[in-house]
């Protein structure tokens, strides 16, 4: 095993990986910029080094540099995190050309994915089902009309380089051919640099759901099941699950298999991710593979009882992985919140400011995997996501209730965020029978973002709570609800937030 690891990543990934760091015994060195020189991830690594300004281009994309530190500092391996760096080649390849260990996918298998055109081949080739279409980049329209007319409209266009959407257009009739290669194109060449398109027949209304991965170094591949990913706004996830009402145990078998022989035919290791399209007659389709550990992993590691990031370090160090397959199955349910510093009234826009209060949900199967504390300032120079909210419960209905109350007993003063959307999410009668798909958040977005009026009642409530509570310097009890005994899911939800809002409402809080 290591003696030392550098985190070459901010925020809750970063925090996550010392704690993996600290129950395997190794030590962990965080960097950090100008702008988190207070943050949580950088007082609770064993060591930590400024490497520049607030902009990650002048600091958590400096790869050179944070080689450098890593190397001065005596640790054997870099762990990427996700986002920044982790998936660019050039940078696992220095790495390892500077006698270091990088802690995630040879740079081979980053490259091999990092073409969807690519990606697509080699999947092609490892007879894992892929979405009908072309492989080569188009020429014109006329041609692109002449593939759209064998699979049938709609289609969609792609853009070979592609990732997060970008490049691509829906064609649903030839007229519109033209002018849809035109825009996809520019968007591509200025996204990627790169205007190659092709094309792919059009899946309508499908589920979005990925097959999480581990691979050792000495050939054992495995799948460890499903997340559910289908609640997401323009390509943001905002909600996982695990496992997917959509998936039972042998279209479980099925997609695991397949993700495994992608796998192998990249010549992966480390943790992974095959991202599929899962249509209603329950077929699925490759779309990509994502050469990192994820955001969503936690839901994973609760269903599954396995520490992901740990087996991160643990495979990168050597070791072998020591389940088989048929011990891989599901207990119970798992769901995570992404908990973002935006504020869904007001179409997602970002929310600046200093996080004044901050009571963190906990109790049975609450997990919380956040980057801020009291007095943390969210600013705009990262990504918005603050925490992620993670439950574990025996069956779906349960974890939903469970999540549920943790949004209720959770309390973020000073900065917007998502946790008002969250909770209107659980109650919300789709998301509770399961029957949502990669459009459903986007379609429902007005019923899930406007806030009902809390009743007079409960606002004088809150008020009188909220100056008692200044004067005493205490939280205002929640018993003054007035459906204190009401089910596990009250219409009024979101009124534990009413004391809070009372008290900026009376100029007693910011
Ligand atoms: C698709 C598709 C429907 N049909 N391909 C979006 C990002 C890129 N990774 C692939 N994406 C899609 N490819 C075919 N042939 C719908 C999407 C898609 C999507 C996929 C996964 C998660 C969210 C999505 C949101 C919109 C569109």
């Amino acid at each position: 095993m290591f003696d030392k690891i550098l985190i070459a990543n901010r925020g809750e990934i970063a925090l996550r990986i010392v704690r993996a760091c600290r129950e395997l015994g190794v030590r962990s060195v965080a960097v950090y910029s100008e702008a988190d020189a207070a943050a949580p991830h950088v007082r609770e690594a064993d060591e930590a080094v400024c490497i520049g300004p607030a902009p990650s281009a002048e600091s958590y994309l400096l790869g050179d540099r944070l080689i450098e530190v890593a190397l001065r500092l005596g640790a054997q391996a870099i762990h990427p995190g996700y986002g920044f760096l982790a998936e660019r080649e050039w940078f696992a390849q220095a790495v390892t050309d500077a006698g270091l260990v990088f802690i995630g996918p040879p740079a081979s298998a980053i490259a091999a994915m990092g073409s969807k055109t690519a990606a697509r081949q080699l999947a092609l080739d490892a007879g894992v089902p892929v979405v009908p279409g072309t492989q080569e980049a188009l020429t014109d329209a006329d041609e692109a009309r002449s593939i759209a007319d064998r699979f049938g409209y709609p289609v969609l266009l792609k853009a070979a380089a592609g990732g997060g959407g970008k490049g691509m257009r829906v064609v649903r009739e030839a007229a519109e051919m033209a002018d849809a290669l035109d825009s996809a194109r520019r968007e591509a060449r200025n996204a990627f640099g790169d205007d190659a398109v092709y094309v792919e027949k059009y899946i309508e209304g499908p589920r979005h759901v990925e097959i999480q991965l581990l691979a050792d170094q000495h050939g054992t591949v495995l799948h460890l099941g499903e997340r559910e990913c289908s609640i997401q706004r323009r390509h943001q996830k905002m909600i996982e699950e695990a496992p997917s009402v959509a998936v039972g145990p042998e279209l479980r078998a099925r997609m695991g298999e397949t993700a495994v022989a992608a796998a192998r035919a990249a010549g992966y290791v480390n943790a992974g991710t095959c991202e599929f399209l899962l249509d209603r007659d329950g077929n699925f389709y490759f779309l990509e593979m994502n050469t990192r550990i994820q955001v969503e992993h936690p839901v994973t590691e609760l269903v599954m009882g396995v520490d992901l990031v740990q087996w991160q370090i643990r495979i990168a160090a050597g070791e072998r992985l020591p389940f088989s397959q048929d011990q891989l199955t599901p207990n119970g349910w798992a769901i995570e919140c992404r908990i973002t510093s935006e504020d869904p009234a007001n179409g997602f826009l970002p929310s600046t400011g200093r996080v004044t209060y901050l009571h963190l949900p906990s109790g049975p199967g609450v997990r919380w995997d956040g980057g801020i504390e009291t007095g943390s300032e969210v600013g705009l120079f990262y990504d918005p996501m603050l925490a992620k909210l993670i439950v574990h419960a025996r069956t779906r209905e349960q974890a939903i209730a469970r999540m549920h109350r943790a949004l209720l007993e959770l309390t973020i003063e000073g900065v917007d965020t998502s946790r008002d959307f969250h909770l209107r999410v659980m109650e919300n009668p789709d998301y509770r029978s399961g029957d949502i798909s990669i459009q459903w958040l986007e379609r429902n977005l007005e019923a899930l973002t406007q806030a009902p009026p809390p009743a007079e009642g409960v606002r004088i409530a809150a008020i009188a709570a909220a100056l008692l509570a200044d004067a005493e310097r205490v939280r205002p009890a929640v018993a003054i609800r007035s459906d204190a005994a009401s089910p596990a899911v009250a219409n009024d939800a979101s009124a534990p937030s009413e004391w809070a809002r009372a008290a900026r409402l009376a100029g007693l809080r910011r």
